[in-house]
């Protein structure tokens, strides 16, 4: 749990850094379910003629082959849709282990000290798996494989959930450093909603943020960064020579408007109606397959609400 001290932090500096949330087990089951999904992935490639042999080849190894042939891995191994073009076959992954750390009681905890004991699972939750600068290809720009521009949260989902309850839960599976890329904040919340243009990423109007303020949040491994949905933040290159790794989730108040409703939001805590918690990693799934079927042949919908020809956007 947190103290006084640091949900005062959080609702004035915007964000948290707790260490050792997660037990080790935790992490070396997911690590175990990631590199089967790659080994699967990559033997599939490969019977395809896309990659070198993966003989001798651990999950990073792989990770590095198959990006550098052009194949994706980040969609496959994601825990959620993508934005658009959602097709009835889009990969996405869901297993027992990610299941195990999403609903860990020591996340849960930290969120319900921040936003109360009735959580929902927000579906805006992805891994990211980040490739050192070198290996990147040029024209590289996605905030899931390269750096995270800045941007704040509450900008990511729809106006609809601009009044609501919520908190990012950012996992570290490899130790973050600012090296590799760990995350980087500019503190406080008291600026409100700041302008978002949708160029490259969709990051804030430069005008409106001092980014000489940034201050680097390093994490180990099995840690949390915790962030207010209005606390402007970025991530760093990863100048490292290896993999950074990493799992954002966020946790909404149950009832409230989760600012991506097409997307499955699920009951993660409930003390008063338990039999309403999520309990099994193929019902998480199944609500994402559900909302691939409807969305694949449905017209798109924005997940933004920013416009790139605004005035601040020039
Ligand atoms: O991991 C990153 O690069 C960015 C994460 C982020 O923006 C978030 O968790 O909200
Ligand atoms: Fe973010």
């Amino acid at each position: 749990m947190l103290t006084e001290a640091q949900v005062t932090q959080f609702f004035s500096e915007g964000y948290l850094v707790v260490e050792n949330v997660l037990p080790g087990s935790v992490l070396d089951a997911v690590r175990a379910e990631y590199s089967d999904l790659m080994d699967g992935l990559y033997a599939g490639w490969q019977a395809e003629g896309r990659v070198p042999d993966g003989e001798g080849l651990d999950f990073w190894g792989k990770l590095g082959a198959s990006y550098a042939a052009g194949c994706d891995w980040f969609q496959p191994m994601d825990i959620s849709l993508p934005g658009d073009q959602i097709a009835p076959d889009t990969p996405m992954h869901f297993g027992p282990a990610i299941f195990d750390l999403v609903m860990h009681d020591g996340i849960l905890d930290l969120a319900e000290a921040l936003i109360g004991p009735e959580l929902t699972l927000n579906p805006i939750q992805h891994v990211r798996i980040k490739p050192p600068s070198p290996q990147l290809a040029q024209d590289e720009t996605r905030a899931h494989i390269t750096r995270t521009d800045w941007h704040q949260d509450r900008a990511v989902g729809l106006e609809e959930a601009d009044q609501t309850d919520m908190v990012t839960v950012w996992v570290a599976i490899t130790d973050a450093t600012v090296e590799n890329g760990c995350l980087q904040v500019v503190p406080g919340i008291e600026g409100g909603m700041l302008p978002h243009c949708p160029q490259v990423q969709t990051a804030i109007a430069p005008a409106f943020l001092d980014k000489d303020r940034a201050v680097p949040l390093p994490v180990r491994a099995g840690g949390v960064v915790l962030f207010h949905p209005l606390v402007p933040h970025a991530s760093l290159p990863n100048t490292s020579d290896g993999f950074r790794w990493s799992f954002d989730l966020r946790f909404s108040k149950t009832g409230q408007n989760t600012g991506r409703e097409h997307f499955p939001s699920f009951v993660a805590r409930s003390p008063s109606a338990p039999e309403n918690e999520l309990r099994d990693w193929r019902m998480w799934r199944d609500g994402w397959f559900a909302a691939r079927d409807r969305l694949a042949s449905t017209p798109h919908i924005p997940i933004h609400r920013w416009a790139s020809d605004a005035p601040y956007c020039a």
